[in-house]
């Protein structure tokens, strides 16, 4: 089972094999963790994701990290939380079952989230984190051996107090 570890703090300064970007179905940048990345890895990763031609909500797709430590970037489209019932949460478990499909297609072994769709998509954060969780665990036990650790990167105190008492 791939080992599954919570981190407090910035997810540009993760050396992991590939760090998954929030990002919204442009792919063309935002705020929050997306600003940031982009920020991190310079404008040619823009330049990168200019050829995606964007990108479904519940999907993902790869570009490499450029100045980032980390090897590549994920980028993943959280939904919008509209109340729970415009399947939210089939969504939130596709972009991150999507994120660990594609990583394992390109041999990465540790991959680090950011708690995707909590932000300014208003997600309630305790269910995102079941979901997240949950869909990590059954990828994990589905594909043995493929990823061998999860970084889970909590921002905000709100979510690192959740994560460590779900994973606990
Ligand atoms: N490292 C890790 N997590 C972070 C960082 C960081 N540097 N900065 C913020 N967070 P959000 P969303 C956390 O709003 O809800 C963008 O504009 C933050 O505390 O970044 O999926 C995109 O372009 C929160 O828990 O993403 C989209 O338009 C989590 O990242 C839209 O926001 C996600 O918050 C996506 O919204």
């Amino acid at each position: 089972m791939a080992q599954l570890t919570v981190y407090k703090g910035d997810i540009t300064t993760l050396a992991a094999d590939a760090i998954v970007n929030a990002a919204n179905t442009s792919l063309l940048g935002g705020g929050g963790v997306d600003g940031a990345i982009h920020r991190a890895a310079g404008p040619e990763l823009l330049d990168a994701c200019r050829k995606l031609n964007g990108c479904k909500t519940g999907e993902a797709k790869i570009t490499p990290g450029f100045l980032l430590p980390a090897g590549y970037v994920i980028h993943a489209v959280g939904p919008v939380w509209r109340g729970g019932n415009n399947d939210e949460a089939l969504l939130l478990a596709n972009a991150y079952r999507n994120s660990l499909q594609i990583a394992v297609s390109h041999s990465i072994k540790t991959i680090a989230f950011p708690n995707i769709s909590t932000g300014v998509y208003n997600y309630p954060k305790e269910n995102a984190a079941t979901v997240a969780i949950k869909t990590v665990k059954d990828f994990c036990e589905s594909q043995p051996g493929m990823i061998s650790e999860v970084f889970f990167a909590c921002f905000d105190a709100e979510n690192y107090n959740i994560y460590v008492n779900l994973l606990q």
